[in-house]
């Protein structure tokens, strides 16, 4: 935290933090409760580095409201729910400051690649510093899960788990593995630009109104998040891709299957998963995962990833491969 005075005798306090996206292994999609925001089901995933959020939080005495910018341009929509949210940090810590917030992606925003879950990581590490909270890990957790579901996962490093506690009335998110405890690496392979068509609040709301596999999807969460909790500790890779495949694959037969039916993949989508699974029957070991988007993602180890990379790369319509390894929680880096 730092204070600055400006000449007009403003006061500002004001820290950075950087957050990494996350991909989940085993799917979120579903709410037990929208008000609050309370996942359906508890979720496993990948932090990865390479792909960032970085968010500067400004409280200001001189501002009468707070800014969002994302990328140099307002965003209204997003305004909202970063002031919800600063909002219970504000209540928790005692400040009525308002907050200029600026936060930037290196990597394409709204298209599956999970914008909101770093950008909610670091907004809650940002401004938690700024004001000098200190807030514990786990309440900051709550915070940026009741902003958007898959953000606690990106305060954690490595593989985290965030599951349903007290009969599902609440969250807990935890680091079942350190980065460097088991590498992986992921290529990301980006099949279109642009906003998707239905974001993931309103499908998942779509899914659970509509969907006749929606009650089996939330059914069978509890057996895959164990499988893959216990191929996360045994560092077992193909368990591991059996269990991520049958999660992504279950999570898209439920959107399928939503009245109207949400299709978030195109063609090169489906060809990519070809790829794969070719790949893996010749030896290779990767896996993918898709999420509320084009875009596939393929987990592999480090050794794999070259390989992976330039065949996807190869797949008519693939426009660019990303690629990312494990990496750490949100984390502070000015201030
Ligand atoms: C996931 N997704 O587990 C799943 C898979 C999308 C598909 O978490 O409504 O944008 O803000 O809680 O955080 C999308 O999550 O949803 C998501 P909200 P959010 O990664």
């Amino acid at each position: 935290m730092i204070e600055h005075r400006n000449p007009h005798e403003s006061v500002m306090q004001q820290a950075t933090a950087v957050a990494h996206p996350n991909i989940a292994l085993v799917k979120y999609w579903g709410k037990a409760d929208a008000a609050q925001n309370l996942p359906a089901v508890g979720s496993l995933s990948i932090t990865v580095e390479g792909l960032a959020t970085t968010t500067t939080v400004r409280f200001d005495t001189a501002l009468d409201a707070d800014r969002f910018r994302l990328a140099g341009r307002e965003e209204p929509a997003m305004a909202r729910r970063v002031s919800a949210c600063l909002d219970e940090l504000r209540r928790r810590a005692g400040s009525s400051l308002h907050a200029a917030v600026e936060s930037g992606n290196d990597f394409p925003t709204a298209a599956g690649l999970a914008s909101s879950a770093s950008g909610f990581a670091a907004l809650v590490v940002a401004a938690d510093a700024a004001l000098g909270a200190g807030l514990p890990r786990p309440e900051l957790a709550e915070l940026a899960r009741r902003a958007s579901g898959s953000a606690p996962r990106s305060l954690y490093g490595g593989f985290v788990e965030l599951a349903l506690a007290d009969s599902g009335r609440r969250t807990e998110c935890r680091q079942l593995l350190e980065p460097a405890a088991w590498p992986l690496a992921v290529a990301v392979a980006v099949t279109a630009r642009g906003p998707k068509a239905v974001g993931s609040t309103a499908g998942m709301l779509a899914s659970e109104r509509s969907s006749p596999y929606y009650a089996a999807w939330v059914a069978s969460s509890p057996a895959d998040l164990a499988a893959a909790r216990a191929a996360v500790a045994a560092r077992d890779f193909e368990a591991l891709a059996a269990v991520s495949e049958a999660s992504c694959l279950a999570m898209h037969g439920v959107m399928l299957a939503t009245r109207p039916g949400l299709v978030y993949w195109n063609g090169t989508t489906v060809a990519c998963i070809h790829l794969v699974r070719g790949l893996r029957a010749a030896g290779v070991p990767v896996f993918f995962t898709i999420d509320a988007g084009p875009q596939l993602k393929a987990v592999c180890p480090p050794a794999a990833l070259a390989r992976v990379r330039h065949e996807l790369a190869a797949v008519p319509g693939v426009e660019r491969v990303l690629e990312g390894r494990l990496g750490e929680g949100a984390r502070v880096v000015a201030g």
